[in-house]
């Protein structure tokens, strides 16, 4: 550990604190995203625990009626952000966005009562109460029938927007009329690290969709343009579904209902994760439900099994083969995509570099599972990236060199909670 690293990473929480909610950074994301304010109050806690229940509970908060906790808040100044209220149009009091993100809250709120536990017993009631309906909410909107995985209706819903593994889903989206826009990512970060004008077309064209179904959930998400189940929101709704039944057992023991609806979803989405498994590539991997088939490549989420609780005899060793494949072409583990695939871009967003946020998960999945020297070289390399380049929102996993927005929320969070 060093000092000023410590230091850096705190003043960062500090400067991007507006008081009861976070920003991911300055300038680029100037609103609170999902699992941005999740990861951010485990780094809270390093100042002061109560400001990190804050951060969480603004969060649930935002539950929209039929319990979906949407991707993005706009709070405060955000006329920075593109696309802002005006184009999302969810008529919620706070204005959010109309999809989600990864649902890594519960696993948070495990974490921050295991070290600081709510003084108020209603408020926690309060936020498991959340937490399940959230949960339900996406078994009843996102779970994909013939997988029992969990599908995405926006790639911005993954937290890994433009993964190639979206291309094909995204090739069905038919570029609407839209009107003319001006995006403001592109006023911070180098358009080479950010997604392309015509996947932007895309996105816009879904959410356009949305908005003209009312952003009827239950309906997007059988009839949205753009569907892929996806391992990643698999994965960490599992591991928060395990969470979550720990915290109901250890606060709610005798909440029968909540308790066998939980126990339920971890069922069927560890089915769902098991069913995610690809002989080809030998990972866990996309599925495409249009086409009723997997996608053939290898991303960071494909190695979210140990996280998400799950071992598997004889597939664990083949994925752990694909780790070490992967770990001798990049100087810096985990490269969002495959480096031997070849839509593998270093540095533009997910489709190579490397984001602390999934290292941390994948990292404590392989050490709660034994596999302590390749959890320890994630660690390690995660620690080299902020060492070398400071704090990033995602690092090119050959050079380190930091890209996108700096003095990032989540990776400073990330290096306080486990890199250092
Ligand atoms: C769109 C805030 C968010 C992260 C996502 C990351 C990026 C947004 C954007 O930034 O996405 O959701 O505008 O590019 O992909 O994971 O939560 O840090």
């Amino acid at each position: 550990m060093t000092h000023s690293l410590y230091q850096d990473a705190i003043d960062i929480l500090k400067t991007n604190d507006r008081g009861t909610y976070s920003l991911p950074t300055q300038g680029l994301y100037p609103v609170q995203f999902n699992w941005d304010s999740a990861f951010a109050a485990l780094g809270y806690r390093f100042i002061n625990p109560v400001r990190a229940w804050q951060e969480v509970q603004q969060l649930a908060s935002s539950q929209w009626p039929d319990g979906m906790i949407p991707h993005i808040m706009f709070r405060g100044h955000h006329d920075g952000y593109f696309p802002g209220p005006s184009i999302w149009k969810t008529g919620q009091f706070t204005p959010t966005s109309g999809i989600t993100q990864p649902p890594v809250l519960a696993s948070v709120i495990r974490r921050l009562d295991d070290t600081h536990p709510l003084d108020d017993s209603i408020e926690m009631h309060d936020m498991l109460r959340r937490l399940v309906r959230w949960h339900e909410w996406f078994i009843v909107a996102r779970q994909e029938p013939q997988t029992e995985a969990i599908a995405i209706i926006h790639p911005w819903e993954s937290g890994r927007d433009n993964m190639s593994d979206w291309d094909s889903g995204m090739a069905r989206v038919e570029i609407a009329d839209l009107p003319p826009y001006t995006r403001r990512d592109l006023d911070h970060v180098d358009a080479s690290q950010r997604p392309t004008k015509e996947q932007y077309d895309r996105y816009l064209t879904i959410i356009k969709y949305g908005r003209d179904h009312q952003w009827r959930q239950d309906h997007l998400g059988q009839h949205s343009p753009f569907r892929m189940v996806d391992p990643g929101m698999t994965a960490f709704l599992l591991r928060s579904s395990r969470d979550l039944l720990a915290l109901l057992q250890k606060h709610q023991p005798d909440n029968q209902a909540a308790l066998s609806t939980v126990q339920q979803h971890i069922e069927s989405l560890d089915r769902g994760w098991k069913n995610l498994w690809n002989d080809k590539v030998n990972a866990y991997t996309c599925y495409d439900p249009v086409e009723q088939k997997h996608i053939n490549s290898v991303s960071s989420a494909s190695f979210l099994s140990c996280f998400a609780g799950v071992y598997e005899e004889g597939r664990h060793e083949k994925l752990m083969g694909e780790f070490d494949r992967i770990s001798n072409k990049v100087k810096f583990m985990v490269p969002s995509f495959d480096p031997d695939h070849a839509d593998f871009d270093a540095k533009r967003y997910w489709r190579g570099p490397v984001w602390h946020v999934i290292n941390d998960s994948i990292g404590r999945g392989f050490a709660e599972h034994g596999e302590t020297e390749r959890a320890e070289r994630i660690r390690a390399d995660s620690e080299a990236l902020i060492t070398q380049s400071k704090f990033f929102e995602y690092f090119d996993p050959i050079t380190g060199e930091g890209l996108g927005g700096k003095d990032f929320t989540w990776t400073a969070s990330v290096y306080l909670d486990w890199v250092m």
